[in-house]
């Protein structure tokens, strides 16, 4: 059991009804000569994403006001209201160079630079995050809703909770979270878990992040996790909070970048740019904060050896390397600077001509004007990051050019690779292949350029940060009382999928068709629900589907579906899909997983008194609730220890004198991925009110629907209150889909 981080005093609440917390505020101060202070707003993307939503919900943002060794009253600027937080110098250098930027940054990064391990900088991350959950907790009202952001604050979550239990608690990881290899080297592993699951809604860049941190929750700590969904035990009545952990891409204000873009004052710098560089046929930009994960120096070397084997040259392209100043007093980054200064040196050296510079390299921060300037200026943008989190200037980049040209070379390992398809994709550390991405982007043609850049914007455009918040928020709150009926916006996006050439209707069953009851073997469709089920089956290309955590023997028994509905049970374990077995759908490794797993766990029952075992379809459960609580407790203890060891891979969850594992960690995700394949469905109205379902919302895409029913956080784009709408949902898609066949 992990102590308390912060001494659960009740602590007074606020009067803020949001709270966002970060390390730093979006302000920065400045002090003329008469000693007059000014705060000047930095307009961060973070900023414009949530400023509307601060000014109309009595919002708050707590964070660091970028000065040592001053205390600031909180103050307001721009409309936002500040809560500034302390730091002394000394914080500054353990909680924020020290653990902050010397450990967790490049641990968290594939540890490109080895991370220090310090218990003395652990210390004042500590102290320093119950300093900000404490100014959190003080300005937030009862029952507020709070926005904890980044690797400096991953204990805010836990603190704040146990603070102030009545909070709803996000939080989001601006960088790669590591895969549990990585993770496990550090010495305060399972604190970390343990304050981060303080939250209700844990956000990454990729879902490959989010996926590494269930894994290290599962590893560390045995929590059960199911999809997206972790069950985090509370301490009480065997009780758990249902945590969810879910990629939400980070965006840019796309349609600002746009505008200064359009700009005409901008745009004449962009030439002028151009012109100061001697005009080269190709100027090719990198943008980076001077920090070691940007593979800087791999772009450098790429560059070098295609000016080197003459397939470049110094006449016709020049690269500008901005290279903003970062976390200049990390020694890290000072011998980073030393040795990406002396690389560009060199090459400037061996290749520059007296009319022909090889590197422009800067070593500045500039406007943000200037930034655009110089992403219109530039045929090719290279982003070779060796690991990043997200990589905002590759959207930059992308926003900006609405003249539909430019070429995006982007790493692999930027998150941004993950919607940034039609980028040329590279892998920085294959030398030989950057080369090669680099010659080509120098050299394709106008009309692979634009097609290119079209799909680019549009995947930018679609995807801001407006939408990145507004989803975030959603799947944290959403707790308000539903109203009955059909909302607008719903009816809007069912309009759009009745519409599809293959439509997959996939419904839960209870609590989504059928009201809840205390019995599950007394549950039944509302009246009506059938009729509907049936005038969609009636129409071409509709297929419907029951996906329910029940097994299916039991769903066919309470459901009673029409033959042609395509049947899911188990959270997916369990199919029959037009035919008349249920079907097992286990792997022949699986099978075998299944033996060991029944051997290790007869064995330890046969020896154990009281224990017996329970044989399901994917997995067994180790019973002990007839054994003495001791005998219970070794049992557990050896099957976790055996099968730990044996068979990691293993889903685990723990019930009530039960211990249940699984090979197969399917979901209703699961499910609905499988439905979709199999009816070749290219639009997917999915329905359901548990937390199972928020899996089955995760694997949605974009242009598909997802129905929640009734209260609490949700990934689902739409929400109705009960069965009853959910009946008049169906039928209105009919309704509609006959109406547009007609
Ligand atoms: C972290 C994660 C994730 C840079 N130089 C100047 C300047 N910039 C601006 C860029 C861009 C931002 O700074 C950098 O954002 P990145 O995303 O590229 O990288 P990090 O700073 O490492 O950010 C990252 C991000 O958090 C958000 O979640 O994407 O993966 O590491 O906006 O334009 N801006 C100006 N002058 C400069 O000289 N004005």
């Amino acid at each position: 059991m992990n102590p308390p981080l912060v001494e659960p005093a009740p602590a007074p609440a606020g009067t803020y009804t949001f709270v966002v917390v970060s390390n730093r505020l979006p302000v920065d101060y400045e002090e003329a000569e008469d000693g007059a202070v000014t705060w000047r707003t930095s307009p961060g993307g973070l900023v414009t994403a949530l400023e509307p939503l601060m000014r109309s919900s009595h919002g708050a943002w707590v964070g660091w006001p970028g000065v040592a060794d001053r205390d600031f009253e909180p103050f307001e600027n721009d409309g936002i209201s500040l809560v500034p937080v302390r730091l002394d110098e000394a914080d500054i250098k353990d909680y924020y160079e020290g653990f902050s930027n010397d450990t967790l940054w490049p641990l968290y990064h594939d540890v490109i630079a080895p991370p220090s391990f310090h218990r003395e900088t652990w210390e004042a991350y500590i102290a320093v995050n119950r300093r900000f959950a404490a100014a959190a907790a003080a300005v937030a009202a009862p029952g507020a809703t709070v926005w904890v952001h980044d690797y400096q604050l991953q204990l805010v979550p836990r603190m704040l909770r146990e603070a102030r239990p009545d909070l709803v608690i996000g939080f989001f990881n601006h960088i790669p979270f590591p895969p549990y290899g990585i993770y496990a080297q550090l010495p305060w592993r399972k604190q970390i878990l343990h304050g981060l699951l303080g939250a209700d809604v844990i956000g990454f860049q990729r879902s490959a992040d989010a996926g590494n941190f269930s894994q290290a929750v599962r590893r560390l700590y045995g929590y059960p996790t199911r999809g997206v969904v972790i069950d985090v035990p509370t301490g009480e009545n065997e009780e758990s909070r249902r945590v969810i952990a879910k990629h939400f891409p980070i965006s840019i204000d796309s349609a600002g970048y746009e505008e200064l873009a359009r700009r005409p004052d901008i745009q004449a710098r962009a030439r002028q740019i151009r012109a100061d560089l001697g005009n080269p046929k190709t100027l090719m930009l990198g943008v980076d904060r001077l920090d070691y994960t940007k593979g800087i120096g791999h772009r450098i070397k790429a560059f070098g050896e295609l000016l080197a084997d003459g397939r470049l040259s110094v006449e016709d392209v020049t690269l500008v390397q901005v290279a903003s100043p970062s976390r200049e007093r990390v020694s890290t980054y000072m011998a980073l600077r030393d040795e990406i200064e002396l690389a560009v040196g060199r090459l400037n050296g061996d290749f520059s001509t007296i009319s022909h510079t090889a590197i422009s390299y800067h070593h500045h921060s500039y406007p943000r004007e200037e930034m655009v300037a110089m992403y219109l200026a530039a045929d090719v943008m290279l982003v070779t990051a060796l690991r990043d989190g997200m990589n905002l200037v590759a959207k930059e980049y992308v926003a900006a050019r609405f003249d539909v040209d430019g070429v995006l070379v982007l790493s692999e390992f930027a998150g941004a690779a993950d919607e940034l398809k039609q980028a040329i994709l590279i892998n920085p550390h294959d030398i030989d292949g950057t080369k090669d991405a680099i010659v080509r982007a120098v050299e394709m043609p106008k009309r692979e350029r634009s097609r290119r850049m079209r799909s680019l914007r549009r995947k930018v455009a679609e995807n801001d940060v407006a939408v990145w918040s507004a989803s975030f928020l959603r799947a944290l709150t959403g707790g308000a009382a539903v109203p009955a009926g059909i909302p607008d916006d719903l009816d809007l996006a069912l309009q759009s999928i009745a519409g599809a050439e293959n439509l997959l209707i996939a419904l839960d069953f209870d609590g989504t068709l059928a009201p809840h009851v205390d019995h599950p073997e007394d549950a039944r469709a509302i009246a009506g629900s059938r009729e509907a089920v049936q005038a969609l089956l009636d129409l071409p290309g509709v297929r419907v589907a029951l996906v329910s955590g029940r097994a299916l023997v039991s769903l066919q028994h309470v459901a009673q579906p029409q033959s042609s509905v395509l049947l899911t049970g188990s959270h997916g374990i369990e199919v029959q899909l037009d035919t008349p077995e249920i079907e097992l759908n286990l792997l022949s490794t699986e099978l075998e997983q299944l033996d060991t797993l029944a051997r290790v766990l007869e064995s330890i029952s046969g020896e154990i008194a009281g224990t017996t075992i329970e044989r399901k379809p994917a997995g067994l459960a180790l019973h002990t609730r007839l054994a003495t609580e001791e005998d219970g407790q070794k049992a557990e203890r050896q099957a976790r220890e055996q099968l730990g060891d044996q068979l990691p891979a293993l889903t685990v969850r723990e019930g009530k004198n039960v211990l249940e594992f699984s090979v197969r960690s399917s979901t209703k995700g699961d499910a609905v991925t499988k439905l979709r394949e199999y009816t070749g469905a290219d639009r997917v109205f999915y329905a359901g009110d548990d937390v199972t379902d928020e899996d089955a919302f995760g694997a949605l895409r974009d242009d598909d629907v997802g129905l929640k029913i009734g209260q609490g956080a949700t990934l689902a784009s739409h929400r109705v209150r009960s069965p009853h709408e959910v009946t008049q949902v169906l039928a209105r898609i009919a309704e509609l889909r006959s109406a547009q066949t007609r």
